[in-house]
């Protein structure tokens, strides 16, 4: 697994008011404020305890990279008198997680086309190049032309699509659950394709890959219009497949860990694919309780 260097644009944790520091090693850092949980990828590093009264920075944890890194430490956030201990720290990318955002016209056959849920639209199995299956050929489903037109939302392809990184920021909502949130996910107004007329910038999709070792109790949720379709272990989980207003799915791994073929201390990849296929709406809110081992492998199949 590469770990992409860091990004300084990659933090954006405005929540947290004093932020972290950043790690003697190069990849490494630590966030230690007050009681704020750590990031949701490489959650293992110790936190340390909060040492200053009054508006004084506590003492940051220690953030220990499960690969490739170096321990990290620094000064972290305390609040009020006696800082609260601090906690994990976050790896290499903070909470945040690269993925590729593509655009699309809206003259593209599958964009602004029939409206509805259309499940199905994608085989069970991921494919052997990381991608989704189109699983009706040249028959269409209610929502979509054909497999050539399909194959063109995941992969760049020039003269259909242009495409850029998008990292999404998680932020901790509790009980270990990490979320990304956005009820107007337009990521790329007035970029790439453009606007074409609209006030946003619709019509697009988005993937991201990831890793993550499979410790026992994690859930995965999404909601939001329009497709998404979400992969463990290769297997299909989530299929919100359709052009629709916002809805909701989510996975329990515990409960599908047989059929996922996922066992307590093993490694795995999620694989998530979403795609903004109307006019008028985007909703895309994750939340998560999985700890991921990289930074998102910058939208191709880790
Ligand atoms: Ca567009
Ligand atoms: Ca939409």
């Amino acid at each position: 697994m590469l770990y992409p260097s860091f990004k300084a644009s990659k933090l954006r944790r405005s929540y947290q008011p004093v932020l972290c520091a950043i790690g003697l090693g190069l990849l490494a850092f630590a966030c230690g404020g007050g009681d704020e949980q750590g990031g949701g990828v490489n959650k293992d590093g110790a936190g340390g305890s909060g040492n200053t009264s009054g508006n004084g920075s506590g003492k940051g944890g220690t953030a220990t990279i499960p690969i490739g890194g170096t321990n990290g430490s620094g000064n972290g956030g305390g609040s009020g008198t006696n800082g609260t201990a601090g906690s994990s720290g976050t790896g290499t990318c903070g909470s945040n997680l690269e993925g590729r955002i593509r655009d699309f016209s809206v003259d593209h056959p599958d964009f602004e086309y029939e409206l509805g849920d259309d499940r199905g639209i994608v085989e069970d199995m991921l494919g052997a190049d990381g991608k989704p299956v189109y699983a009706h050929g040249n028959q269409g489903t209610s929502t979509t032309t054909n497999a050539d037109n399909f194959n063109q939302w995941y992969n760049d392809v020039e003269g259909v699509n242009r495409a850029m990184a998008l990292t999404l920021p998680f932020t901790s909502i509790g009980g270990g659950v990490f979320s990304y949130e956005n009820a107007n996910f337009f990521p790329i107004d007035g970029q790439l394709l453009g606007n074409e007329g609209n006030e946003h910038n619709f019509h697009f999709t988005f993937e991201l890959h990831t890793t993550f070792t499979y410790s026992g109790g994690e859930t995965f949720r999404f909601r939001g219009d329009d497709d998404v379709f979400a992969y463990i272990n290769g297997h299909l989980v989530i299929d919100l497949g359709g052009v629709h207003t916002a809805e909701d799915a989510s996975v329990d791994l515990d409960a599908q860990a047989n059929e996922l073929g996922i066992t307590i201390g093993g490694e795995y990849h999620l694989d998530f694919f979403f795609a903004e296929r109307h006019t008028v709406q985007s909703n895309f809110r994750i939340d998560t309780s999985i700890v991921f081992k990289d930074c998102g492998s910058g939208g191709e199949p880790a």
